[in-house]
């Protein structure tokens, strides 16, 4: 059982262990009859992410009852339009270092092996302000990009596997003093050992139906345990070269800057400002929502990160203990994970609940506080106080 409810208090409690067993396995049971959801006095009741001139979708976490989030209500957003594509026209095209270039339609990669999996990301700019909005966690069909990659061959050369979408948009390139504006298709790239990863799939359904438009239709890349900028939605071609990709969303504006040593100021001299790309998502935790059945409170989460196995997730109270929650027995490897704890005691009154995971290679979620001399707000996993209300 993994970090289930101790056995000092499974004593206290007179659970049997059939008992335990039932609640480890389902942590995120639906409403049940006389259970009500405890009101977040930080959540204004009309809250939405302001739009990018784009349709944006959040998740509003407030309503999580499981791993699988509705197609929906999954979060959706993007830098330029959203590119109606027709499937019968539609070719997915495979160019530069590949043996032999190819162009497959949507007949021809589901005659492939198909596979399925859980995964949830979220958007790299998700945090505390957008309320953990820009996240979901779904399941994804499709097929492995590796055997679409080996149906082309890989060419001796090629390190660098390019994903280009369908949209363009207008962009503003900076070289020194000269600024020029370019449209631009959106891509991203992987390096060509990550692309052959066994995980990477080229997916064309969410929850067992075609993506829609918003979300990419009719295919996308899916990158499990990456934040979600790496899944390139109305994919049109797949280039590989040998030189870095270092296209607008990946070489300038999904970067982070952080400061090592030193004091952190801007130009000190000991700083070390170390600037990487966004790939892998960092271990977050955050709560979602409190439920209230007669004097009983459950505190319900999510973890989201890279896939690698989470040693503990642990809930503070105000100014109390952290106090280890319980993972959902459903929970996948790179599905997000959710988590529960159970309250006892609650009194009346505004509090504070705040969570926080720490992984099995010992990497611990930051406080915001910890998170200050990260430049950029990109990839805030920093700890998320709730304010709540007991009534
Ligand atoms: N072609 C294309 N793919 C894209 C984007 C985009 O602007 N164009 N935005 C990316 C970003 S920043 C995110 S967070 C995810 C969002 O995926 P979703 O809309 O399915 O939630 O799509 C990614 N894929
Ligand atoms: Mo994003």
């Amino acid at each position: 059982m993994p970090d289930q409810i101790s056995r000092r208090e499974t004593l206290r409690r007179g659970l049997t262990v059939a008992g335990i067993l039932a609640i480890a396995e389902r942590a995120v049971p639906a409403l049940a009859q006389g259970e009500t959801d405890v009101p977040f006095t930080d959540y204004p009741a009309n809250f939405t992410v302001g739009g990018n001139g784009f349709p944006r979708r959040t998740f509003d976490h407030r309503t999580l009852d499981g791993l699988i989030v509705p197609k929906d209500k999954f979060f959706v957003t993007q830098h330029y339009n959203q590119p109606e594509i027709d499937p019968n026209a539609y070719r997915l095209k495979l160019t530069g270092m590949v043996k032999k270039p190819l162009e497959l339609s949507l007949a021809d990669l589901r005659r492939m092996r198909s596979t399925e999996m859980i995964v949830g990301y979220e958007c790299s700019g998700n945090r505390p302000a957008a309320f953990q909005g820009l996240s979901s966690c779904g399941r994804f069909a499709g097929v492995p990009l590796r055997e679409v990659l080996n149906q082309a061959g890989v060419g001796p050369k090629a390190r660098e596997v390019v994903f280009l979408g369908t949209d363009r948009g207008e962009q503003e390139v900076v070289f020194r003093q000269q600024t020029f504006k370019l449209n631009q298709q959106f891509g991203r790239s992987v390096t060509l050992e990550n692309a052959m990863k066994p995980d990477p799939m080229i997916v064309w359904a969410l929850n067992g139906d075609p993506l829609t438009v918003p979300q990419g239709a009719p295919l996308r890349l899916l990158m499990p345990g990456y934040y979600g900028v790496c899944n390139v939605k109305w994919l049109s071609e797949i280039h590989l070269q040998e030189d870095r990709y270092l296209g607008n969303f990946q070489g300038r504006w999904y970067r982070s800057v952080v400061g090592v040593g030193g004091t952190g100021e801007d130009l000190d001299l000991n700083t070390q400002w170390i600037e990487t790309e966004v790939t892998r998502i960092h271990l977050k935790s955050s709560i979602s929502r409190v439920r209230k059945t007669g004097n009983n409170h459950q505190i319900l989460g999510f973890v989201l990160n890279d896939g690698t196995p989470i040693r503990s997730v642990e809930v503070k109270i105000d100014d109390g203990p952290w106090q280890k929650a319980a993972l959902d027995r459903a929970n996948t490897k790179y599905s997000w994970k959710l988590f529960s704890y159970a309250w006892e005691g609650a009194k009346p009154g505004e509090h504070t609940v705040v969570s926080r995971v720490t992984d099995e290679d010992g990497n611990v979620q930051p406080t915001a506080e910890e998170l200050k001399r990260k430049k950029t707000f990109l990839e805030d996993n920093s700890q998320f106080p709730r304010r709540i209300r007991i009534a």
